[in-house]
């Protein structure tokens, strides 16, 4: 194998800020939703270089793009690199976009060393992994994998009512590929870690062992809107007053399953939402996480527990919907052990750790042996315009990417 063929780090480090100034906010982040405008755009640039680095592009039926390098055996199961564009409505610029950039400089690289590769080496930009405008997330990676339905991704509404099938329709990417024909050898995500554990320890590499398992919830208290001014206090059903106890609870779940477990509640909508009306009713979803099954069925539990509870106390009623479940994966180990063999080869420091967030690669693991890599972020922020990851970071994970790859795809001697 050829040892340490150097990537370009320039190069990665400008398509990196060329694909930021698509959606660009105001504190230096990015916001790119899956299938508006500006996702269409950053799509439409990156297939514009894929197509520049000779790769042949497709598109399936859930939008998810694939770029193909072609190797000497085109029968062989491609190894595949990717990652996602779109970004949370706050996002920064290296959530997803790393992994997928980091992707096509490993292709760029290929090309100026003129490396042949036996099997094919393929780029991936799943749709949606973010599931913010449209939920679930990973909608791409998950229809490829065949966790979810096409059909029923498609009918999938943001909150304006526009639904999923519509707009890739609109930006043109429903592609004629079928989700999940393409046979992938081995699969490896590049991306910055989103939490602080590499950069608190002075690591470059992140060799990623497993994902911690995820539950998603919506809840919906329904109480009853009054007056603010006459209603006496002993008589009020007040939906909000009792979802703010769901919070807490929340937040109580989460420290009470120290250290690994996480519990947030990330959207509420109060209604009517006018300052002088006793609210009736709150939505808010739940988002609960812990890399055990067990524990994180525990925490499920307790949620459940509390929410009926408080529905007799309260004098409200409480709907918990189980909204999506993505179990505790462990990654193929020949995939982590080529992560790790390429972090020693580059010379890079590295420890293994477990991913807090989802990715695309949890999916992908479902159907192929899959890996991912992970360098620093700075603070351990992410989901935050204010999200930095280092030129040299950003290139030592391109670098430990390509040499996963190359050990994986059988560079043609
Ligand atoms: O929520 C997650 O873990 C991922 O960023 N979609
Ligand atoms: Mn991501
Ligand atoms: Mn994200």
């Amino acid at each position: 194998m050829p040892t340490n063929l150097p990537i370009n780090a320039d190069r990665l480090w400008a398509s990196l800020m060329e694909m930021a100034e698509i959606g660009a906010t105001e504190k230096g982040g990015n916001c790119r939703l899956s299938l508006t405008d500006l996702d269409k755009q950053g799509r439409d640039l990156f297939v514009s270089w894929c197509e520049t680095a000779g790769c042949a592009v497709s598109v399936d039926a859930a939008g998810n793009i694939f770029a193909r390098r072609p190797g000497r055996d085109a029968s062989k199961p491609a190894v595949m690199m990717g990652s996602h564009l779109d970004t949370q409505p706050t996002g920064g610029r290296f959530d997803g976009v790393l992994g997928v950039l980091a992707g096509l400089e490993a292709i760029r690289t290929l090309n100026d060393h003129g490396i042949e590769t036996d099997a094919p080496v393929d780029l991936a930009c799943w749709t949606n992994e973010e599931g913010s405008r449209f939920s679930p997330a990973m909608m791409g990676s998950g229809v490829f994998a065949g966790v979810f339905e096409l059909d029923d991704i498609a009918a999938k509404e943001d909150m304006d009512g526009a639904t999923f099938g519509d707009e890739l329709q609109r930006i043109g990417y429903a592609g004629n590929e079928t989700p999940g024909a393409r046979d992938i050898g081995a699969y490896f995500e590049l991306h910055i870690e989103q939490g602080p554990i590499l950069e608190a320890e002075e690591k470059t590499i992140g060799v990623v062992t497993d994902a911690q398992g995820q539950r998603w919830y919506e809840v919906t208290v329904t109480g009853a809107e009054s007056h603010a001014g006459p209603t006496p206090m002993p008589r009020r059903r007040d939906a909000l007053l009792a979802a703010s106890k769901i919070v807490q609870e929340v937040n109580r779940i989460g420290f009470a399953h120290a250290p690994n477990a996480c519990a947030t509640v990330g959207h509420m909508q109060v209604r009517p939402n006018s300052r002088n009306v006793i609210p009736g009713e709150v939505f808010l979803t739940v988002d609960l996480r812990h890399p055990e099954d067990e524990t994180l069925s525990t925490m499920n539990d307790e949620l459940k527990a509390f929410c009926t509870g408080l529905a007799a106390e309260a004098k409200v009623s409480v709907d918990v919907v189980d909204f999506w479940y993505s179990p505790p994966t462990a990654f193929n180990e020949a995939c982590v052990n080529a992560v790790r063999n390429g972090a020693q080869l580059a010379g890079y420091s590295h420890r293994d750790i477990v991913s807090g967030a989802g990715h695309d690669a949890v999916y992908i693991a479902g159907v192929a042996p899959a890996g991912m890599i992970f360098i620093p972020c700075e603070d351990g922020i992410s989901h935050n315009e204010i999200e930095n990851a280092t030129p040299e970071d950003c290139a030592a994970g391109c670098q430990v990417l390509l040499h996963a790859v190359l050990e994986s795809a059988e560079p043609v001697e």
